[in-house]
């Protein structure tokens, strides 16, 4: 059971619009290893924040394509998990609820969440290196690896948003104007270290909202929320969720 302040649960019955941004500990319970613990087996030696680079790419692209394939596949055999569910609920609580998310996973969209901006791209889909080619599917390795584009023969690569890269303006954009009109907003799974996605939190305390971070550790954010809740979310978020139901009938 964790410990959830009645005066956080006031604050989201009276709250018009509410922002939710999550990071990869999110679906931790799924399966799927955080950004940085991501290293198991043969990628144990390898530094995530090495390779999700355009260095690393242009130095190794066969390295990188493989570590993308290799999460890809990873991703593929999980489901999404009770948080990601509870976040579909909650969606639909509020006169306004934005879901941000950092992860590449689509396990929220899975899971049924709707009009999730996603800030760093899709581990699903692929695009080409020197032109931004979109591929819809993700192609297969064959004898060349990474896979060529059809178009221009340009190297292909995820479709993610990698370390020096801008984001989607789209997404930054949105996601910046929500942080900035929203009464609540919650951080959920993310270590807060990742900018411009960790401004956001900061942006949405300046505009006087109520922050609520969820995670089991601590990060750069956890001193500035105005609540935390030290847990991992597919416990705590459906737990918010029955309390806030309680409240509501
Ligand atoms: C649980 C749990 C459970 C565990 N329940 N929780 C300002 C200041 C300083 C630096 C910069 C700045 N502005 C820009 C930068 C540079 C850089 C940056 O931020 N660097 C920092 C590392 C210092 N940012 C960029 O380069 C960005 N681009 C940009 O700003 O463009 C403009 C520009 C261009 C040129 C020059 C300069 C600026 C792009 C950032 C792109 C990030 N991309 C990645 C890879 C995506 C593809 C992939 O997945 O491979 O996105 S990096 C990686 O980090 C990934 C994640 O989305 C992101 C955040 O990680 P996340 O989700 O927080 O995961 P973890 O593993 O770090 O944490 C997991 C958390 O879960 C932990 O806290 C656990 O405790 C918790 N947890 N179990 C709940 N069950």
């Amino acid at each position: 059971m964790v410990s959830i302040p009645s005066e956080l649960i006031e604050s989201l019955r009276h709250a018009k619009h509410v922002v939710a941004t999550t990071g990869a500990g999110v679906s931790a319970e799924s399966g799927v290893p955080t950004f940085r613990d991501a290293q198991t087996g043969l990628w144990a030696k390898y530094e995530p924040t090495e390779l999700a680079a355009p260095r690393a790419f242009h130095k190794d692209p066969k390295l990188v394509w493989e570590w993308y394939q290799w999460r890809r596949d990873k991703v593929l055999s999980v489901h999404p998990n009770p948080g990601h569910y509870a976040l579909v609920e909650l969606g639909s609580r509020w006169p306004k609820f934005d879901l941000i998310t950092q992860n590449v996973d689509g396990l929220h969209q899975q899971a049924g969440s709707q009009n999730v901006i996603e800030l760093h791209g899709s581990i699903m889909t692929a695009r080409c290196f020197d032109r931004g080619h979109q591929s819809e599917f993700w192609p297969e390795s064959s004898e060349q690896c990474p896979p060529v584009c059809e178009i221009c023969a340009s190297l292909m690569r995820p479709n993610v948003v990698w370390f020096n890269e801008s984001l989607p303006k789209r997404a930054i954009d949105e996601a910046m104007r929500a942080s900035r009109e929203c009464d609540v907003f919650f951080s959920i799974g993310t270590s807060s270290i990742v900018y411009p996605a960790a401004a956001l939190a900061t942006n949405a305390l300046e505009s006087g909202a109520v922050v609520i971070e969820i995670n089991p550790n601590e990060t750069p954010l956890t001193s500035m929320a105005t609540y935390s809740i030290v847990g991992p979310s597919g416990i705590v978020l459906p737990e918010l969720l029955a309390k806030l139901a309680g409240e509501f009938r």
